[in-house]
């Protein structure tokens, strides 16, 4: 497994993002600390500069893994679920702005935030849930047709009021049968929803697409009381081979954050590779 850090160039109000500022900087320190890729959370694709990003990714060996998209749901107000179609198709335009971006990365685009509430009334719920297939439908052939892959992301129920839980997730996935979306588990929002992380993340199996591993407290793995031993043996013994990515707060800074969050896990992951799990 490869181990991943957030980073985010525009004003990051509404994510908790390790690694804040220029991406010249921050992609300098995730490759100085030993990272192996970096997750872009991006408001708006056209805050960068696509060539400096995609120089900045060669030059400091980092792979750009996904472009996390929340922002232009808590900044821009965009959602799948909208009950303006307006909306929606603003929704649906951003995301494959970011779709093109990532083509041009090689990385995958996440939808979580962007997935949206079903609000009140509750009538309308179904309405709600069809808008939003119709739309993660568009965007999954829009990235298919450019090589792209989505991940999926529940929240938990303090951020939305739908979508929680690994099996609606892995339920949304089925529905759309399309095989470049993927389930991206976000072990902050499991800790509230799930009965069983480990078990969870054996269930989700080969439609894990990429993992959030974040502790209790929302700070870097290690910082909080989460079982993560028995996370990443249920992810080494369901073949997880993607990345973990530190979604976490920079508590206490993100120097600190940076390099704890790295050697905590490295460590675990040593010590199961030592066991022979
Ligand atoms: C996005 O990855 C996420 O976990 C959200 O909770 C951010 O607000
Ligand atoms: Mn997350």
């Amino acid at each position: 497994m490869k181990l991943a850090v957030t980073t985010t160039p525009s004003e990051a109000r509404f994510a908790p993002i390790l690694l804040r500022g220029p991406i010249s900087e921050t992609f300098a320190l995730a490759s100085q600390y030993g990272y192996d890729g970096i997750e872009v959370h991006l408001r708006d694709p056209h805050d960068v500069d696509w060539e400096e990003i995609v120089e900045l990714s060669q030059r400091c060996s980092l792979p750009v893994t996904t472009l996390g998209t929340g922002m232009a749901a808590g900044m821009d107000g965009l959602t799948f679920t909208d009950a303006k179609a307006e909306v929606r198709f603003q929704a649906v335009e951003r995301v494959k702005e970011h779709i093109q971006l990532a083509a041009r990365l090689g990385s995958a685009v996440t939808i979580g935030v962007l997935n949206g509430n079903l609000g009140d009334p509750v009538e309308q719920a179904a309405q709600r849930r069809e808008h939003h297939f119709v739309c993660l439908k568009e965007c999954c052939h829009a990235a298919a047709d450019v090589g792209v892959s989505l991940f999926l992301e529940p929240l938990n129920r303090y951020e939305c009021d739908w979508l929680n839980t690994t099996e609606e997730a892995l339920s949304v996935i089925e529905q759309l049968g399309t095989t470049n979306l993927k389930y991206l588990a976000d072990t902050y929002h499991m800790n509230i929803e799930e009965v069983d992380i480990a078990a969870s993340i054996r269930l989700a199996g080969s439609s894990l697409g990429y993992i959030h591993l974040v502790d209790s407290n929302r700070c870097g793995p290690g910082q909080g009381h989460l079982p993560f031993r028995e996370v990443l043996k249920a992810l080494i013994d369901v073949g997880y081979d993607g990345y973990l990515s530190f979604e976490c707060l920079p508590k206490p800074d993100a120097v600190s954050a940076l390099k704890s969050a790295l050697s905590y896990v490295k460590k675990l992951l040593t010590e199961l590779a030592d066991r022979g799990n």
